[in-house]
């Protein structure tokens, strides 16, 4: 395995330096003109084009030989129109305005130089080294400014914060990685540099082999490059980091919401057969009552791992007992790899040769590389006619009830040859022009993905396709979710699967998660738990395991673990209104579902290498605990209040505080200000409707707002306005508070329940609450399905039930 690197990096980036021994660096600007979009600079032999994308993000593209490359992106989707900008000349500087930013550029030699509107310093190139060029390596420097940390570039597993690392782009399969492996699967060559409130990304939009060195080379500079291509690169402009990732989205989209199914608890291993096995995993939840809503067919469901077939010895009738299972509650996910076997006897092989589908080696003889069939051909994902070839494929799962599709080694992985994958003069197609395997490597598995939802979507556009990824690549979040491969069962993989999804949500990709419990070994029943509350607070919850590896289900440590895991994972499905509503924001709004506290908190110096708490959805901080033996964990909260999510206690942020965890307890804080929708626990998503929504206000100086976001948690109608949003606020009032809902927006209705608002910290019974202008019932005990209002003193809780009219409701509560 590790011999691979030093292959590929010796290839890509000694080759280009051997060719031509000598950095150049960009000299003199002989000429310029203004275009509708920008500004195209002649350096001879080099050109440079900048394009104001909008007033806060700038492209920039260098060519060492003056000719650009192709103009098309795989992951750039939304540019929008040219807007207005000024270009004033002088003679030793252009200057650009854009009104949120002011460009300067250098003239002899060129070096761009970003300040905001008002003056402030953002970024510029060193004076020095500017941007330099050897064979076809372009790299450019930049100056790093006093306080600047740098954060992001996607699935990484070293230190969160950057600073002194080198880091490059190339996506690998790397089983049992650690924290000093890379790169690993998936790669987003996007960066953020925060310091105090001011923060710009930088997103280099090039998926051959790309570099970035952070302080490491020189302290004061950092840089980043490419191996061939175009240096093209986007600066995107905050000032908060939440306002670059909406505009990083804006240009490399945004998820769809995926099915509901697919937030609740999901079960994997390679592999559960035969079918009695599978069928013996589900029942084993349902009898023991612990949800979960999928079981996925790892690879020996197929025929000789070929893809898009059943071994029907293993599995005699898929279609029914895929139906039972849907019966049972659980949605079936099958794993899809790209390689197909070469055997003349195999219709996918057959079709594939005749639609010339497959890569090709540069002599245009078809590649042919080992994985588990054994010599297959690969699929040639940057074609658009391979991809709906691809997509077709899917037809017969998704008439045998396959509601979700697994893609892997699609990095793309091969076993033998010497660099692990295709050959990098492998032919490939860059939107329509030729291109070869080198120039497009980090795309490949992005664009399997995309073949897959696309496919998925046309076979069955009334439900939305779930499809989970090992490799990706900048935007790739609008067709999978993805997850971080072939973990370890240990505390320190549990750690770094914190960190690793961190570093995926902030660029782009919200929907991640971990192997729960590690891939590879045997968790401790300790260490699974723990695990499984770290599943609980991520996007993605799904448990798995490596062939040969013991049993890992939740029920397999005892029975006090067992115990455990149910509450835990029910857990997930009381929050599900919660997570769902946040999905719903990411996908409007691009925002991370979850995020490290510095891009909540940029200011707050104490943020700055936080990587082992962070914020879920708009309210909450979770703390999970990632060490043995521990009853309790240090989890620092930034200024505010906050509340603990367990027993409702306030607690004054900007310190440090001990939070109990025995074993099944996360550590978990609610900002104040917030309300947080939560279900009663469910076997899986839409077992029965919830006959009541609580929505738990936790109120900061008296006042709180939250969201919920309901939809029928499969179609895409909530794109044509079959969706109910509502807000709720709690104002203070002279002499009443005021808890108000809002009418929902769009037109779907969910079915009847009961709205249960719990506000806490209270700490004196209301002398009279009423809804709207009657009068409302003080309930006396506990009568459910009622009603009315209850204080709980000892709760410092004030508790209002109704009937969800799905109208606007306001509640005056007395003082
Ligand atoms: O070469 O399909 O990361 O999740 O179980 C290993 C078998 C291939 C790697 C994936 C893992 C999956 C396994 N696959």
């Amino acid at each position: 395995m590790s011999s691979r690197f030093p292959a590929v990096i010796l290839i890509l980036c000694l080759l280009p330096a051997s060719l031509n021994a000598q950095w150049q660096s960009a000299g003199a600007v002989s000429s310029w003109k203004k275009t509708a979009a920008g500004l195209i600079l002649q350096l001879p032999p080099a050109a440079l084009e900048i394009q104001i994308v909008t007033p806060a993000v700038v492209r920039v593209r260098f060519s060492p030989t003056g000719r650009f490359t192709s103009d098309s992106s795989w992951a750039v989707i939304g540019r929008p129109g040219a807007p207005e900008f000024r270009a004033e000349d002088s003679p030793t500087h252009i200057r650009i305005l854009t009104g949120d930013l002011r460009l300067d550029i250098g003239k002899s030699p060129y070096r761009l130089s970003v300040s905001t509107a008002d003056g402030t310093f953002l970024c510029g190139d060193d004076t020095i080294r500017g941007t330099g060029w050897s064979g076809s390596a372009v790299t450019v420097w930049k100056r790093i400014s006093a306080g600047e940390h740098f954060y992001g570039l996607g699935e990484k597993s070293n230190a969160f914060e950057k600073s002194g690392s080198a880091l490059s782009m190339w996506n690998s399969d790397i089983p049992a990685y650690t924290e000093n492996t890379d790169p690993l699967y998936q790669d987003i060559p996007f960066y953020y540099a925060i310091r105090d409130s001011l923060s710009y990304g930088v997103f280099l939009d090039n998926p051959s082999f790309s570099h970035f060195i952070f302080g490491k080379e020189d302290r004061s500079l950092a840089s980043f490059g490419v191996s061939g291509g175009d240096l093209n690169y986007y600066l995107i402009y905050g000032p908060s980091p939440r306002e670059v990732l909406r505009r990083f989205t804006d240009l490399t989209g945004r998820m769809h919401l995926p099915p509901l199914w697919s937030l609740g608890y999901q079960q994997c291993r390679w592999s559960y057969y035969p079918e009695r096995r599978v069928r013996e995993i589900a029942s084993t939840f349902r009898s023991k009552k612990i949800p979960c809503d999928a079981i996925y067919l790892d690879i020996h469901y197929m025929e000789g791992y070929r893809v898009f077939t059943w071994d029907t010895a293993r599995f005699p009738s898929p279609s029914a007992m895929v139906a039972d299972l849907k019966k049972d509650g659980f949605k079936t996910v099958v794993i899809i790899d790209p390689g197909i076997k070469a055997d003349s006897s195999y219709s996918a092989y057959r079709d594939g040769e005749r639609n010339r589908v497959f890569v090709q080696n540069a002599d245009g003889s078809e590649f042919i590389g080992k994985v588990w069939p054994g010599d297959c051909v690969f699929p040639d994902f940057t074609r658009a006619s391979a991809r709906s070839w691809w997509g077709s494929l899917y037809e017969g799962l998704i008439a045998a009830g396959v509601r979700g599709f697994w893609n892997d080694m699609n990095e793309p992985s091969v076993f033998d040859g010497p660099q692990k994958t295709f050959p990098l003069n492998a032919r490939a197609d860059d939107h329509g022009i030729p291109s070869d395997h080198a120039a497009t490597h980090n795309v490949y598995g992005m664009q399997m993905v995309r073949a897959t939802y696309e496919g998925v979507r046309r076979l069955r556009p009334d439900e939305r396709p779930f499809v989970l990824t090992r490799a990706n690549y900048a935007g790739g979040q609008r067709y999978s979710a993805a997850w971080t491969g072939d973990n370890v069962s240990s505390w320190e993989h549990l750690r770094l699967g914190i960190r690793i999804c961190l570093g995926m949500s902030i660029c782009g990709q919200p929907f991640t998660g971990t192997d729960i419990g590690g891939f590879i070994g045997m968790p401790t029943g300790e260490l699974y738990a723990r695990w499984l509350e770290f599943g609980v607070f991520s996007p993605l919850m799904r448990s798995h395991a490596e062939i040969n590896s013991p049993n890992k289900e939740p029920w397999e440590y005892g029975p006090d673990f067992e115990a455990v895991n149910r509450k835990t994972i029910e857990l997930r499905y009381q929050l599900l209104p919660y997570i769902y509503s946040a999905f719903r924001n990411s996908a409007e709004t691009g925002d991370a579902i979850m995020r490290p506290l510095v891009f909540d908190y940029p200011a707050d110096p104490r943020t700055a290498l936080c990587d082992d708490e962070f914020m879920f959805g708009i309210a909450l901080l979770a703390a999970p605990v990632t060490e043995p033996g521990q009853s309790a964990r240090t989890v620092y909260l930034p200024a505010g209040t906050w509340y603990d999510f367990h027993t409702g206690n306030r607690t004054a942020g900007g310190a440090e505080v001990t939070s109990a965890a025995p074993i099944g307890r996360i550590p978990v804080f609610v900002k104040a200000g917030t309300i947080v929708p939560t279900q009663p626990a469910e076997q899986y998503v839409g077992e029965k409707p919830p006959d009541r929504i609580t929505l738990t206000v936790y109120p900061d100086r008296g006042t709180a707002e939250g969201a919920l976001y309901e939809d029928d948690g499969i179609s895409f109608d909530y794109m044509n306005g079959n969706y109910a949003e509502r807000t709720v606020h709690l104002g203070s009032g002279a002499a009443s508070d005021t808890l108000a809902l809002s009418e929902p927006s769009g037109t779907y209705t969910p079915p009847p329940r009961l709205l249960e608002f719990r506000i806490l910290g209270r700490d004196s019974v209301p002398p009279s609450v009423r809804r709207g202008s009657s009068p409302f019932r003080q309930m006396t005990g506990r009568s459910a399905g009622e009603e009315g209002w209850e204080f709980r003193p000892a709760e410092h809780e004030l508790i209002l039930r109704v009937r969800d009219s799905f109208r606007h409701e306001v509640f005056l509560i007395g003082r």
